[in-house]
């Protein structure tokens, strides 16, 4: 029986979180072996916000050896970088002429991203979902494992693939979100109601996969907590159910196993537990990256690859759409 298919994809706009590798990359390696995997490094989304082009540039192949190091195999799935498949930006264009304005000006990352880059709002900005449709329509995509943030995004590419599909007959796999719970949501540790970002200017907010174990138990230390001293989740303790929630998806235990493990201790005690539970796991992921990062040639045949693999599936769409749109491919 034929795989489903799996498309997914972080872009390398900054350091990436905790809450990436909790929402994203961790249930990708997950799903490596039961499916037919397409991941990508989404540097044609990272310059939706203005970025430094050799910064672009290096953070595009430090995110390459983290996918690798996090327990991606690129013997299993299509590892790549999305520029080098010209497929999306194509697909994109068509998609951009059945794509609604008033649909895109209403995305919640939108309105988000123009708020905080009020003197950069560009087209590209409002046209994100419609680069993300196409990314996961070109596979014929099956499922995308992505946090709770992007099932917006998700949906719009449910609804522009059965809009294509109604008017052109069938050509898309209507694809669904896959989130898993546990780290859907791993917010701030500052502002425990917030989503924990990679661009936050609060340092002390996010914890960065880069970070070294001192820095990791010392953003837990000073996280901040609920009034009371119990360790529980509950509504009205935000900032004490994201660290449990933390802990649990670092640790692999649920909820009630922590909530008893910490019975009767401080939150003292519970949030330098926390810290040494994430420590533990991005001590040896840290030091993978650094080792793949020293053998350059290694990931760029990892790359070249991987878009060979991703180039052909997405060819195959393309010219279906082409051909469904009535575009000229030659006799
Ligand atoms: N806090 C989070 N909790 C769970 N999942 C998260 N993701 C991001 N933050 C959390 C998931 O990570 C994947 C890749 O994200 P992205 O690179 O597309 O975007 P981002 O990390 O949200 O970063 P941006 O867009 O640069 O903006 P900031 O950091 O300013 O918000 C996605 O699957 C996402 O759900």
């Amino acid at each position: 029986m034929e795989k489903k298919v799996i498309y997914s994809a972080v872009q390398p706009s900054g350091n990436l979180t905790i809450g990436n590798y909790l929402g994203a990359i961790r249930n990708w390696v997950k799903m490596q072996d039961e499916y037919d995997c397409y991941y990508a490094v989404a540097n044609m989304h990272a310059i939706t916000v203005k970025q430094d082009p050799a910064e672009l540039r290096r953070r595009t192949l430090e995110l390459v050896a983290l996918y690798i190091a996090c327990g991606l195999d690129p013997e299993k799935c299509a590892l790549y970088v999305q520029s080098n498949v010209p497929q999306h930006a194509e697909l994109t264009w068509v998609l951009n002429t059945i794509a609604y304005v008033g649909e895109l000006s209403r995305m919640t990352q939108f309105k988000d991203k123009s708020q905080k880059h009020a003197e950069n709002i560009n087209m590209g900005l409002m046209d994100y979902p419609v680069l993300m449709a196409a990314d996961i329509l070109l596979y014929q995509a099956q499922y995308v494992p992505v946090g709770a943030d992007q099932k917006q995004h998700v949906e719009i590419a449910r609804d522009l693939a059965i809009r294509f599909n109604n008017r052109f007959g069938e050509t898309f796999t209507v694809p669904e979100p896959l989130i898993l719970k546990g780290g859907a949501k791993i917010c701030s540790l500052q502002e425990p109601t917030k989503k924990m970002s990679k661009s936050d200017e609060n340092v002390n907010a996010s914890v960065y996969l880069t970070d070294d174990r001192d820095a990791v138990i010392r953003k837990f230390k000073r996280a901040v907590t609920d009034s009371g001293n119990e360790v529980r989740a509950a509504e009205d303790k935000p900032g004490v159910t994201n660290l449990l929630n933390i802990y649990c998806a670092f640790k692999g235990c649920t909820v009630e196993e922590a909530e008893k493990e910490f019975e009767g201790k401080g939150y003292g005690d519970f949030k330098l537990a926390v810290g040494e539970a994430v420590a533990d796991v991005i001590g040896p992921v840290q030091a993978e990256q650094k080792r793949l990062l020293s053998d350059k040639a290694y990931l760029a045949g990892v790359l070249s690859a991987g878009a060979e693999r991703a180039y052909k599936t997405a060819r195959r769409t393309l010219s279906k759409v082409y051909r469904k749109v009535g575009f000229y491919q030659g006799e």
